[in-house]
C-alpha cells in the first residue's frame, strides 16, 4: 500500500528463484490432478501437491475442486512470497515484515465471533482448523500498488465458519478485525494507519465460496509476515481487503469502516474489486508485474477484470457502478 509517496515498483532483484520449467512440469501435474478430482467427485479429493519448502510445521489438504481454485499461472517462488510483504504493523518497506514478524505471538490464539449472529463466542484456533476439510487453492492475489503473486493458500470458505455462527437477518456486513498488540507489532501506535487494521466485505461477498480462510500457504502453517496464524484471502479484491492475524469477526447491518478508506478516502474505497478500468488516483491500474519471474525486469502482463475471477464473482456486482464504487 503506497500512501506517502508513489515508489511502490522498486522490486529488489532475487537471485533466489525456482527455475521456471520446475514450476511448468507441477503445473502440469496439479491441473491433471484437478480434471481427476472433479471427474471422480468422490468427495475425498487428492492430497495437496504443492512442494513444501520445509521451514515451518506441514498443514495437509486435499486439492481444491472449486472453480477458480486452481490456476494454469506459475505460483510464486515461496522465497518471494514469505520476503516481499505488506504487513504495515511490522514496518513499511516490502522486506520489514520478514524481518520483524517473528515477534508476534501466535500461540493461545483465538477469533472471537460477534455481533449479529446466533451463536457468538469465542473459537480457539483448534477448533476453527477443525471446523472444515483444508483445501489447496492457488489465487492470484494482487496488490493496488501493481504488483502480484500466486499463491497455493490453505484453508477452507469463509462460509463455512459463516454458517455455522448463523447470522441475523439483519446482518449485512462483516468486519474483520487483525490484531493491533504494541508489545510485538513494533509499528502499532505509529501514525500510518489507525489500528488495529480492519477490513469488511458485504455478507455475500463473505459467503462466496472463493473467500476464503487461510491458515497456511504451501502446505505449511502461515509464516508470521504472511499473516499467521490466521488470515483471509479475497482474491478478486487489491491485497489489502485479505486482512492478516485476524482476531475478530464482527457481523454489521451498517458497512463497516476499514483500515486504507480511513487512511485515504479518495484513493481506497469499500469494495476495491481489482478493476483495470479505474486507474488509481496517482497511477494506472492497467496491468502488474509479477513477482518472482525476473525480479526488478518482470514482464507487465495485463491485469483481468475482478482479477481473473470475474466468471466467478462478476455477478455480485450487476447494476453496481464500479467507478463510484471503487
Ligand atoms: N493486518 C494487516 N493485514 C494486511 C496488511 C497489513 O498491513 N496489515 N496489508 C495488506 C496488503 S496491502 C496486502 S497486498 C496483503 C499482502 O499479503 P502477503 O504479504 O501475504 O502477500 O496483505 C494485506 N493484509
Ligand atoms: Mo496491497
Amino acid at each position: 500500500m503506497l500512501i506517502r509517496s508513489d515508489q511502490g515498483f522498486n522490486h529488489r532483484a532475487n537471485s533466489d528463484i525456482t527455475p521456471a520449467h520446475v514450476y511448468a512440469r507441477r503445473r502440469e501435474f496439479v491441473q491433471q490432478l484437478a480434471a481427476l478430482a472433479c471427474l471422480a467427485g468422490s468427495g475425498q479429493g487428492l492430497a495437496q501437491t504443492v512442494q513444501r519448502p520445509g521451514k515451518l510445521a506441514a498443514l495437509n489438504s486435499v486439492v481444491s475442486a472449486l472453480p477458480g481454485a486452481q490456476t494454469a499461472d506459475t505460483p510464486t517462488p515461496y522465497k518471494n512470497a514469505s520476503t516481499y510483504n505488506n504487513f504495515y504493523e511490522f514496518g513499511t518497506d516490502k522486506s520489514d515484515p520478514a524481518q520483524n514478524a517473528h515477534s508476534l505471538k501466535t500461540q493461545g490464539w483465538s477469533v472471537e465471533i460477534e455481533g449479529l449472529v446466533k451463536k457468538p463466542g469465542r473459537l480457539h484456533l483448534e477448533d476453527l482448523l477443525k471446523l472444515s476439510a483444508m483445501e489447496e487453492r492457488i489465487y492470484r492475489m494482487r496488490c493496488v500498488e501493481g504488483w502480484s503473486m500466486v499463491i497455493p493458500w490453505v484453508g477452507y470458505s469463509l462460509s463455512e465458519l459463516i454458517k455455522k455462527v448463523e447470522p441475523l437477518g439483519s446482518a449485512k456486513y462483516v468486519e474483520f478485525i487483525t490484531l493491533a498488540d504494541p508489545k510485538t507489532m513494533p509499528y502499532v501506535g505509529s501514525r500510518i494507519l489507525s489500528w488495529p487494521y480492519t477490513e469488511g466485505l458485504r455478507l455475500d461477498e463473505a459467503m462466496h465460496p472463493l473467500t476464503m480462510l487461510s491458515f497456511g500457504m504451501y502446505g505449511e502453517v502461515l509464516p508470521n509476515q504472511n499473516g499467521a496464524p490466521v488470515r483471509l484471502t479475497v482474491p478478486w479484491k487489491y491485497g489489502f481487503k485479505s486482512g492478516k492475524s485476524i482476531v475478530k469477526i464482527r457481523f454489521t447491518e451498517n458497512q463497516p469502516a476499514t483500515a486504507w478508506n480511513k487512511a485515504a478516502a479518495h484513493e481506497y474505497g469499500f469494495y476495491s474489486n481489482v478493476n483495470p478500468n479505474v486507474d488509481h488516483p496517482r497511477w494506472s491500474q492497467a496491468s502488474e508485474r509479477r513477482i518472482g519471474d525476473g525480479g526488478i525486469l518482470a514482464k507487465k502482463v495485463k491485469t483481468l477484470m475482478f482479477n481473473g475471477y470475474e466468471a466467478q464473482v462478476g455477478q455480485l456486482y450487476a447494476g453496481l457502478d464500479l467507478t463510484k464504487n471503487f
